[in-house]
């Protein structure tokens, strides 16, 4: 049995996006950062650093988005992944560049106009914005040359890149970020939008309606 512990936000949907695509069975607990439920024993137990998503597989816990995808891929017979090491290293490859570069600069753009707003009363910062968007300016043609060449983000077949790549683009729907230099990374997100597990993701993250 899979249990996953999320909240209405872009690292849980990497999970729960994933599970949706692998056509998994799972049960979806929200965790509420609103309240702090995060941070009482009962989910430190989970997750030492009180965070969400956790992923429960019959005992076994495993926190940390990516690691999370990749477990839930391995443990389905390696589907959205790879057993070759070549192509297993590209996908691994890509969902690095997305938590630690291109996700990152995404994420500001989140905190800036949608939480700081919200729930510090703190308008966003502009420095960080622009300095967001400077990065992003030099990591994004990277993005757009990759899907000019290909369906998904490694190759023909959507993998869980994509799932993983998708919750952080999501952020351009409720922020200024502004993709309309990129063709082809809009094309892609409209497709991984259409697509009927996706929907059903968004769903239950955003919606919690399972
Ligand atoms: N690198 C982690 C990031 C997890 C993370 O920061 N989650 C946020 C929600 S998207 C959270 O739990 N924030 C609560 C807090 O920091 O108190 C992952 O990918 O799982």
């Amino acid at each position: 049995m899979f249990t996953i512990y999320g909240y209405g936000t872009f690292n849980p949907m990497k999970v729960v996006a994933t599970a949706e695509e692998l056509g998994l069975e799972y049960k979806y607990v929200t965790v509420d950062l609103g309240t702090g439920e995060n941070l009482q024993p009962e989910h430190l137990a989970r997750h030492p650093l009180g965070k969400v998503p956790v992923l429960d597989h019959d005992g076994h816990v495993v926190f940390e988005s990516a690691a999370i995808c990749r477990y839930l891929a391995n443990v389905n017979g390696k589907r959205l992944y790879s057993d070759d090491a070549r192509q297993a290293s590209r996908i691994d490859q890509m969902m690095d560049t997305m938590s630690i570069h291109i996700g990152r600069w995404l994420a500001v753009y989140f905190w800036e106009e949608v939480i700081s707003p919200m729930f510090f009363s703190r308008p966003a910062d502009a420095k960080a914005i622009a300095d967001a968007k400077g990065w992003l300016d030099k990591q994004l043609p990277y993005i757009e040359k990759v899907l000019s060449e290909n369906a998904f983000l490694c190759g023909k077949e959507i993998s869980i890149a994509d799932t993983f790549a998708f919750a952080s683009f999501q952020i351009k729907d409720s922020t200024s970020v502004d993709l309309t230099p990129y063709p082809n990374i809009l094309r892609w997100y409209d497709a991984m939008k259409a697509r009927p597990a996706i929907k059903k993701a968004d769903k239950v993250v955003f919606f919690n309606q399972k």
